[in-house]
């Protein structure tokens, strides 16, 4: 740009422009050159002098900065403070009265010093966040008498997602913490988003608020009772928990919590008995949308029947639009016991659910006589009435134990019902060439289902 043009546009024209570049991502390795005067914004001070006005006349164009550090090779013994450190104070000098927002994902090996002081710096202006996002993996760490490392949330923070992970998980590491403790009913929290890690535990007050939070994701290790946490949180729409297999604290505990905002409730478990504790602690009267992800230990079924009672109870079986439930374990290690109970189960829940759009199903509890319960005998394809989940759009099974005819035989019968099924998604190693084998699915297909592997 030209100055004679560029010194045209007004000040808030030029605030807007700049605005617009101040959030590019930087990208930089332990050896990367770092040179301030050529980044955004103040690159563009040594435009012209009103472009140089406008960018220390506005700190705001100091307040989002998104930081990819990788540190690479070893690290020498004392090796140099960093320039990143350095960069990353100038930047939070330039304004020290506005919030901030902040994305920083550290790559590498080992947990630095470099890391260390971007963190340290980061937790030290904790006042003025606004919304803070940071990804940490180190397989590695030197040592272990550093305090440990606090998040606090400030009333004004928006969004937070911390995700600690690698050594952070062990427990003889640095412990991470999210201090809600300023977030009570005496102050008004401003959090809508809050995302963490396992490893990430929280520190809560004795009657926390979390009055605007919408979205939730947790893991079950959080080292404090969720059940609390669900309670300080009473708009959440959208909740996605990681069992793990510890023991819970608070498990003794058996109030059901009523989170009537919630729409969509995401579980990944690796512990069936601690899925069904939590299914069976809440009631959620809006949910739309229910995910189970079991990987690790199935002794019962105690995971089907709490979602089972937790849609009963909360009396969404019509409401429900999308169900999923994998179970990726192998089927060796399920006993044949259970292979008989929970078709049962499966088929008393699936015909309550009228509303259902979306199906999803993975492992041992997709057999023959599911995907049978499932087809739509030609006598009831006049009308809906009898058909178990009629109006089904998206329907997807991985992982089952079940026979190509049988499986074609349902699809063929619910496209030729009233063609509500759009699309099937199939496991691409159990059904290759599903399409050409099955001659009904291939005019199905011809006449517009979408069938595709997964
Ligand atoms: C300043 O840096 C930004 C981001 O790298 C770039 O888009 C812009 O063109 C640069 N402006 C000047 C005047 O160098
Ligand atoms: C939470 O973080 C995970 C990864 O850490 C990400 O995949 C997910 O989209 C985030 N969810 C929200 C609601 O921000
Ligand atoms: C289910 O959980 C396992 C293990 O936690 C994970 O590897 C897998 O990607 C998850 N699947 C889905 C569809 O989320
Ligand atoms: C299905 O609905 C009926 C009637 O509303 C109810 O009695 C039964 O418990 C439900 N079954 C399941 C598995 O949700
Ligand atoms: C405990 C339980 O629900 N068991 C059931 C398992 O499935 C068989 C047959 O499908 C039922 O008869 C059992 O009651």
């Amino acid at each position: 740009m030209a100055h004679s043009s560029s010194q045209l546009l007004s000040d808030d024209l030029l605030y807007l422009i700049f605005a617009n570049v101040g959030a590019i991502p930087m990208s930089i390795g332990t050896f990367s050159q770092i040179d301030i005067q050529k980044m955004a914004p103040l690159n563009f001070s040594q435009v012209c002098r009103s472009w140089r006005t406008t960018v220390s006349l506005h700190p705001t164009l100091w307040t989002t900065i998104h930081i990819k550090y990788a540190h690479y090779g070893e690290l020498k013994d004392g090796a140099n403070a960093p320039a990143i450190s350095n960069f990353l104070g100038k930047w939070l000098q330039r304004s020290p009265y506005t919030l901030i927002e902040c994305h920083l994902d550290l790559y590498g090996y080992e947990f630095t010093p470099d890391f260390d002081s971007l963190l340290s710096l980061l937790l030290s202006e904790w006042c003025r966040w606004k919304n803070i996002d940071v990804r940490c993996h180190p397989r590695r760490m030197r040592t272990n008498d550093r305090d440990p490392i606090i998040f606090r949330c400030s009333p004004t923070l928006k969004s937070i997602r911390l995700e600690m992970g690698g050594i952070f998980n062990s427990q003889h590491n640095i412990p991470v913490f999210l201090d809600l403790a300023p977030c009570t009913t005496l102050v008004t929290s401003q959090l809508r988003g809050l995302n963490t890690s396992t490893a990430v535990k929280w520190l809560i007050h004795d009657s926390p608020s979390l009055p605007t939070l919408r979205e939730l994701r947790l893991s079950t290790d959080l080292g404090c009772d969720i059940l609390a946490v669900f309670s300080a949180c009473p708009k959440i729409t959208s909740l996605f928990v990681t069992v793990l297999g510890e023991p819970q604290t608070g498990e003794i505990q058996s109030r059901s919590i009523i989170l009537p905002r919630l729409t969509s409730l995401e579980i990944r478990s690796s512990h069936d008995l601690h899925t069904s504790h939590l299914l069976n602690s809440i009631s959620c009267p809006s949910l739309q949308k229910l995910s189970l992800n079991e990987s690790g230990i199935v002794t019962t079924l105690q995971g089907i029947r709490g979602i089972a009672s937790l849609l009963s109870r909360s009396n969404v079986n019509r409401l429900l639009c999308e169900l999923e439930i994998r179970y990726y374990v192998p089927m060796s290690r399920i006993k044949p016991d259970l292979h008989r109970e929970n078709t049962s189960l499966m088929m008393d829940m699936l015909r309550n659910l009228s509303g259902l759009k979306k199906l999803k199903l993975s492992g041992f509890i997709v057999n023959d006589d599911i995907v049978k319960f499932l087809t739509i005998r030609p006598d009831l394809s006049r009308g809906d009435a009898g058909a178990v989940c009629p109006l089904a759009k998206e329907m997807e099974f991985t992982f089952t134990n079940v026979k190509r005819e049988i499986i074609g035989a349902m699809i063929a019968s619910r496209w030729e019902a009233g063609k509500k099924l759009r699309s099937v998604a199939l496991n691409r190693v159990e059904f290759p060439d599903f399409a050409d084998e099955d001659e009904r699915v291939r005019s199905c297909s011809e006449e517009g289902l979408i069938l595709s592997k997964c």
